[in-house]
């Protein structure tokens, strides 16, 4: 399979991938083939460990579905190297600023658009490409992804957005409302992050720059896709096997 987000994305195409938080790498298969369009790991937050993520995305192939990280905190190295093991987007956490973002574009992309270190290995196997299909193809097929979660990164939004190379831009819902609220609410529906998200799909859709978000369920998933983003991220499995845990054993017990 060829990388294929950018290409649905581009025919307007929502899309809804599964957000994956365990360690377990066949879990990664189930949620391509429980129909997500993608399967996003967490490894900020996440439990997996740099070779359940390698091995997480081939699962993820193997349900026709394409991979994306979630990498920690100054992940930028781990980001290029999950591409080069076959991941098809990095989303990078708390990118605050037209530094954070240049930094992004610099190891995610190779030149002339930045200076992304050449060692495709897994991910040409993966799309089945060549050595050079794959790098004149990566800088335009494969999304780099800034997340937008603190107040400063929403009051520079815009030289963000216009950072070139930059594909677009992930809100993270939990830090915006706590950064937002100065520490005192964790709530996704916060007015003033419902504002900023606002702002922020029409400063991306102005720039042609993708907008996707975290989203703590189907109900969050179809309210966000509805206000105009992109790409929502669903999650975490976590709470997939823990809801239908809780809704077997209900009707198991009557109550
Ligand atoms: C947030 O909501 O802060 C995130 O990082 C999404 O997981
Ligand atoms: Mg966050």
């Amino acid at each position: 399979t060829s990388p294929t987000l950018r290409n649905r994305l581009a025919r307007g195409e929502k899309i809804f991938a599964g957000w994956m938080a365990s360690a377990y790498p066949r879990m990664a298969e189930a949620l391509g083939r429980a129909g997500f369009d993608a399967v996003i790991l967490d490894l900020q937050h996440g439990e997996a460990s740099f070779a359940e993520a390698r091995d997480a995305i081939t699962a993820s192939h193997l349900a026709g579905k394409p991979a994306g990280v979630r990498v920690g905190l100054e992940g930028f190295g781990d980001a290029a190297r999950l591409y080069d093991l076959g991941a098809e987007l990095a989303i990078l956490p708390m990118i605050n600023s037209v530094e954070d973002a240049r930094k992004l574009v610099d190891t995610l992309k190779y030149p002339p658009v930045g200076g992304r270190s050449w060692g495709g290995t897994r991910g040409l196997a993966l799309y089945g490409l060549d050595a050079e299909s794959y790098r004149t193809s990566a800088n335009d097929q494969i999304i780099a992804l800034a997340m937008i979660e603190t107040q400063q990164a929403a009051d520079a939004m815009e030289e963000i957005l216009d950072v070139p190379g930059l594909d677009g831009v992930f809100v993270g819902p939990s830090d915006l409302s706590i950064s937002l609220s100065r520490g005192e609410k964790l709530d996704h529906q916060l007015p003033e992050a419902v504002a900023v998200m606002r702002r922020l799909l029409a400063a991306a859709k102005a720039r042609n720059k993708l907008t996707a978000i975290f989203c703590s369920g189907g109900e969050a998933a179809a309210r966000n896709a509805a206000l105009g983003f992109d790409i929502m991220a669903v999650g975490s499995d976590w709470a997939f096997l823990t809801a239908g845990a809780q809704a077997a054993l209900k009707t198991a017990r009557g109550h």
